[in-house]
């Protein structure tokens, strides 16, 4: 990489950056906007002078009345290596930066940490190599729940890419990075992030309908922070459902709000509190021993708070909608249902936890209400 045009495009104002390009999140970034500018500048400089000269022979030897017509020469040996050898010259070159630059890019440091990406209509599903998945979601144009990719600052990283469907293409502008994520095959490349910030990605292989929103967010954060955000969101499915219930409500700061044990916080207390009637603002009240009411209004609690509010309380609770899959929220009901003195049987003495979780998908099935 050329170190002064490097600093130039850094530091420099709106006359560098449109000479020297604009500045990518990365070293290999920047090497792409140095490739891209030299053959631009490269391209630009030969078109204007060859034209030039053309434009100022076809004036001075244009055919004019009285003066006999020359005979051009036809063969100048020197001249035709001379514009053979020079611009291969510089050919190989944009050959070779070329090569070089998409080579450091394919391949990456053996220290690199995978994440795998699977793009799919349309969406981009992300699992760390610990088996997370990045729960958090954020508004993009018109997509109201674009993944949040996190990655660590200072350390590289790997994309290994499948489609479950079509293809798509998985393109972060700002890494100067896009490759094409194919089914039935693995693709990849790496990057490593300088500085905490945040990058748009977009697909850029129409793949459909909803193309235009198959978008995501990465973003870089210090590297300590990563790997404790990663390691929060690990699932460890041998554990039991009331078990998971628990990490995820304290992953997401249920209980900032909710306390588990009996007081009364923002929120109400989740203690005893399944099977047992609660009354609604302006509705009809959760009735007590319906365990299927119950266990819709936890559901419901979560993805829509508003619409039952909880006498007494305010309605300060946002909406976890698309935040939790079916699985999760199960959890969730396995674990607030378990924290309720109603629960048959009581949950904390079981000892094997997922017989207790089986029953009290009996307990759901058996309901009067459904039969
Ligand atoms: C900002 C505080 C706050 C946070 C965070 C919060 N809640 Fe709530 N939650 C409330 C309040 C206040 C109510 C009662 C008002 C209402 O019904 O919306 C409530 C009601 C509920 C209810 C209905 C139970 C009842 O007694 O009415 C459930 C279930 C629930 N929340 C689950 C959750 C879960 C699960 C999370 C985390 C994913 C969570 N809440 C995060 C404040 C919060
Ligand atoms: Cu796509």
């Amino acid at each position: 990489m050329n170190m002064l045009s490097l600093t130039l495009a850094q530091q420099g104002g709106p006359l560098t950056r449109l000479i020297f390009g604009t500045r990518g999140a990365s070293d290999l970034a920047r090497d792409t906007d140095y490739v891209f500018m030299w053959i631009l500048w490269f391209c630009i400089i030969w078109f204007v002078f060859l034209m030039g000269l053309m434009t100022f022979w076809v004036i001075k030897y244009r055919r004019r009345p009285g003066v006999p017509m020359q005979r051009s020469p036809h063969h100048n040996t020197k001249l035709e290596l001379a514009w053979t050898i020079l611009p291969s010259v510089f050919l190989g070159y944009m050959f070779y930066i070329g090569l070089e630059g998409y080579l450091s890019k394919l391949v990456a440091p053996t220290n690199a940490e995978t994440i795998d990406v699977v793009g799919t209509k349309w969406d981009w599903l992300i699992t760390y190599d610990n088996g997370a998945n990045p729960p958090d979601k954020t508004v993009i144009g018109g997509k109201p729940d674009a993944p949040v990719i996190l990655i660590p600052v200072g350390r590289p990283v790997q994309f290994r890419m499948t489609s479950r469907d079509v293809l798509h293409s998985f393109w972060i502008p700002d890494f100067r990075f896009k490759f094409d994520v194919i089914p039935n095959r693995y693709t990849s490349f790496w990057i490593e992030a300088e500085e905490p910030g945040e990058h748009i990605i977009f697909c850029a292989e129409y793949c459909g309908d909803k193309h235009s929103e198959m978008l995501g967010q990465l973003v870089a954060v210090p590297a300590e922070e990563y790997d404790r955000l990663k390691a929060s969101w690990t699932v460890d499915l041998s554990l039991p459902p009331v078990q998971l219930g628990e990490m995820i409500a304290k992953n997401n700061g249920c209980l900032g709000c909710h306390t588990t044990g009996g007081g009364v916080s923002v929120g109400s207390t989740w203690h005893n509190a399944w099977g047992n009637e609660v009354p609604i603002e302006g509705s009809t009240n959760i009735p007590a021993d319906d365990p299927l009411a119950w266990d819709n209004y936890i559901v419901e609690s979560i993805t829509n708070p508003t619409a039952k509010i909880h006498q007494g309380f305010p309605p300060v609770m946002t909406s976890y909608a698309g935040v939790f899959d079916e699985r999760e929220l199960s959890w969730l009901v396995a674990y607030i249902t378990s924290l309720s003195e109603k629960a048959a049987p009581p949950a904390q003495e079981t000892p094997p936890a997922d017989e207790q979780a089986e029953q009290e998908d009996q307990g759901e099935d058996s309901n009067p209400g459904e039969q």
